[in-house]
C-alpha cells in the first residue's frame, strides 16, 4: 500500500510540475489549486487505516466481553433530554450501547460522525439483528434497541435528537471516544 500510494505521489507530483510550468492564466491556477487539493485527498485516504483496522476487529475483538451502557432517550416524565448525555469510550473497545425510550413520544438517537467514527458489528431491536453501519435510531415510545460496537476515531462527537423542537429543548449530548 505504502509503494503504491508512493508511486501515485511521484505521478501527481510531474503532473503538478507540468502545469506549473506551463501555464500561468488564473483559470489554470485554479486547476492547479484543484489538484493540490486532490493530492491531499489521496493523501488523506491512503493513511485512513479503519477498513484494516476493522477487518483485524471482526476477527479478534468479538471475544472481549463488551462494556454495557444504557443510555435513556426521554423518560417517564417526558422531559426531553438524553439521561446520560455524556459518554466516555475508549477506542479499540466493545460497548454494547442499550438504548431505551421510557417516554411517550418517539425519539432519534443521531450522531452520524460519532457513527462514522466507529465500528458496528451489529444492531439488535426485537427479534430482528441488523449488520453493518448505522447511522441514526429512531425509538418509538416504550422500544429498546443495543447498539455493539468498538470506537476507532478518538474525538469528541455531538447526540442529539433532530425531531422538531427537541435538539433546542436540550435533547442534546457527547460522545467523547479517548484513545
Ligand atoms: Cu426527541
Amino acid at each position: 500500500m505504502i509503494g503504491l500510494s508512493t508511486q501515485i505521489y511521484k505521478h501527481l507530483y510531474q503532473i503538478l510540475i507540468v502545469i506549473f510550468t506551463s501555464f500561468t492564466s488564473i483559470r489554470l491556477q485554479a486547476i492547479l489549486r484543484l489538484c493540490v487539493m486532490l493530492t491531499l485527498l489521496l493523501c488523506w485516504n491512503f493513511t485512513s487505516a479503519a477498513p484494516a483496522v476493522a477487518a483485524n476487529l471482526s476477527s479478534n475483538l468479538l471475544k472481549q466481553p463488551a462494556t454495557e451502557i444504557t443510555v435513556s432517550l426521554g423518560n417517564s416524565a417526558n422531559e426531553l433530554k438524553f439521561e446520560p448525555n455524556h459518554l466516555e469510550l475508549v477506542a479499540g473497545k466493545r460497548y454494547q450501547l442499550r438504548l431505551i425510550n421510557p417516554s411517550q413520544q418517539k425519539h432519534y438517537f443521531t450522531a452520524k460522525d460519532f457513527a462514522d467514527g466507529i465500528w458496528t458489528q451489529k444492531v439488535e431491536a426485537g427479534k430482528v439483528e441488523i449488520k453493518g453501519a448505522i447511522h441514526e435510531l429512531e425509538l418509538k415510545p416504550g422500544a429498546e434497541a443495543e447498539w455493539v460496537f468498538v470506537p476507532l476515531k478518538p474525538g469528541k462527537y455531538g447526540l442529539r435528537c433532530p425531531i422538531a423542537g427537541h435538539t433546542e429543548a436540550g435533547m442534546t449530548g457527547e460522545i467523547a471516544i479517548s484513545n
